[in-house]
Order: C-alpha cells, then sequence, then structure tokens
C-alpha cells in the first residue's frame, strides 16, 4: 500500500511518523473520512472544506492549498487502485516538544491513506440497528466543538464503549441540556407524520456530509426537512429513525432504550432516502484519474 506522508507518496513500511508528534500525544489535529464509490471520490470538496475549517478552528496551519490536498487524496487513490474505498485524511501538529505549547511544533504532518472499506454487515441494514442512550454527553461546544472534526475523538470513544458494554454497535449521544446531539459516530434524524427533523449542528453535532446531502435530497424529494432541537421523546414516537455517516450511509434504527420505533422494522422513507443517496453517491465525485 502506499501512504501520502508530509508532501509525497511513499511505501507503507516506511510511513512512520515521530513519538513526539502532537496528533500523537495529545490528539492534536484533524481528520476527515472520506468515501470512493465507482473509481470517483464522493463529496471530496465539501471533505476538503470541513478539514480546513475545523484546522482553522484549532489554529493548525495546513502547509499545502485545497486544491493541491484534492489532487493528493485523487493521487493516493490512484497509487492504490481504489475502485470503492474509504480514505483517511489525517492532520497532525506535527513533531514538538514534551510541553503542550502546539506553536512550538515544526510543521503540520499531512496523512493520507486510501484503503478498501470495511462494510458494516448486510443484516444490520435489512433488519436495522438497536441502540442506547449513553451517559457520556458529548463535549460542550465551548470545550471542545463537535464541529471541529478532530483527532481528540475519546469522547466519541467512550460513548461507543458503553453502547459496545450494552450490547450495541451505536448510541444515542445527549448534549449538556440533555438534548439530542448525534451517535458516536453518525448523524441521526427522525420522521413523524411524514416530516424529516434532525438536529441543528448547534446542539452539540458535526455537521455530516451525508446528513447535509441526505437533507439536499430528501427536499428535493418533496420532504419536508426540519432542523429543529429534539428530545429523546421526539425519538422514541417518531415512525422512523435512522443515522446517517460517510461509512454507515443510511441506517435504519428500530429500538432506542427498549422502545421500539414505528413497527420495528426499517421504514418506507428511510428506504426511499437510501436509494437516492445510493444513486448519487455512484455517480457523482471527483475521478480518480
Ligand atoms: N458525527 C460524528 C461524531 C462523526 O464522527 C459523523 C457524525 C457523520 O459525518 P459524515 O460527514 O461522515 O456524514 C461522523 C463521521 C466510524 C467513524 O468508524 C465515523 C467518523 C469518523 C471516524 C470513524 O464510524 N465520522
Amino acid at each position: 500500500m502506499k501512504i501520502f506522508l508530509g508532501d509525497k507518496l511513499v511505501d507503507e513500511k516506511d510511513a512512520v511518523v515521530s513519538v513526539f508528534d502532537h496528533g500523537l500525544l495529545y490528539g492534536d489535529g484533524v481528520f476527515e473520512g472520506i468515501r470512493a464509490y465507482n473509481r470517483r471520490v464522493f463529496l471530496l470538496d465539501e471533505h476538503i472544506d470541513r478539514l480546513y475549517d475545523s484546522a482553522r478552528a484549532i489554529a493548525l496551519n495546513i502547509p499545502m492549498s485545497k486544491a493541491e490536498m484534492v489532487q493528493a487524496v485523487v493521487d493516493t487513490c490512484k497509487a492504490n487502485e481504489i475502485v470503492d474505498g474509504y480514505i483517511r485524511l489525517v492532520v497532525t501538529r506535527g513533531k514538538g516538544s514534551l510541553g503542550l505549547n502546539p506553536f512550538l511544533c515544526d510543521k503540520a504532518e499531512v496523512i493520507i491513506i486510501a484503503a478498501a472499506i470495511q462494510l458494516y454487515p448486510q443484516e444490520l441494514y435489512d433488519n436495522g440497528l438497536r441502540i442506547v442512550t449513553v451517559g457520556t454527553i458529548r463535549n460542550h461546544p465551548e470545550a471542545i466543538n463537535p464541529r471541529i472534526k478532530s483527532l481528540n475523538y475519546l469522547n466519541n470513544v467512550l460513548a461507543k464503549i458503553e453502547a459496545i458494554n450494552a450490547g450495541c454497535m451505536e448510541c444515542l449521544m445527549l448534549n449538556h441540556k440533555g438534548e439530542v446531539a448525534e451517535a458516536s459516530g453518525d448523524n441521526v434524524f427522525a420522521i413523524k407524520n411524514g416530516v424529516i427533523t434532525t438536529p441543528p449542528s448547534t446542539c452539540g453535532a458535526l455537521e455530516g456530509l451525508t446528513r447535509n446531502k441526505v437533507i439536499e435530497l430528501a427536499r428535493k424529494a418533496g420532504y419536508e426537512v426540519r432542523e429543529a432541537t429534539m428530545a429523546r421523546y421526539d425519538l422514541y414516537v417518531a415512525d422512523e429513525v435512522f443515522l446517517t455517516g460517510t461509512a454507515a450511509e443510511i441506517i435504519s434504527v428500530v429500538d432506542i432504550d427498549k422502545r421500539v420505533i414505528g413497527i420495528g422494522k426499517p421504514g418506507e422513507i428511510t428506504g426511499k432516502l437510501a436509494e437516492l443517496y445510493h444513486q448519487c453517491a455512484n455517480s457523482e465525485g471527483t475521478p480518480i484519474l
């Protein structure tokens, strides 16, 4: 496998970073998870824009232009002959001292890995997910804003541990006010009487690109979509609930905290949205040339 590291492609065995890298020492950095479908990188410009916004929010200077970053992602996919794959783009603060001061680090480190995608088992899409609300609340926006896709994912990891301990693959996270935020690695949507609702990112969610695409496709298909503050109640009484994310795409939730959602099976509107999303993902995107 070829990895993009710093400013060039190297062999996997040579793709090593310093133990003094602040990405490792402090989780100081930002990242993106991107999908390629059918020899095209889906939503590449949107991912690059979010990466640079995350970097700006943590005062991290990425030593490449956006256009160079787009090219680096495409080149990494090309070098690994990616048709359908998953791309992990990481920018760390770089090598520094053992102190916290990020401004003593030399230069941000850029890492791009393009690999085969590990899909969730089909059974989960056919039958839907069971999830639980976890005790770990989503980061307070004035501590680490969840809109920053940072390397500091312990908040989400702690939530995921609770989910797995409860026998679930995903979970529901609330914000510091007890409002619905998102899942540990996915956004959440509810459908009630044909109206689709998702929390605004100001409620403590990453502004997911899958989420944004689903909102766009649903509105184009004639559905009313609202971004509104939600309580767990709104999910419990919904006709359909689903999660969105680059890796999971669109997946139904059929049970939350032992409340059966709707008829306890993946819903009709969720299915339609998943179909529209797949059509879009398989036909749009930046060609790997
Ligand atoms: N919320 C959080 C906290 C995320 O990490 C999403 C929502 C969905 O965003 P996109 O843009 O992908 O629609 C994410 C996605 C995983 C995994 O293994 C997921 C993410 C990152 C790393 C791993 O599920 N991010």
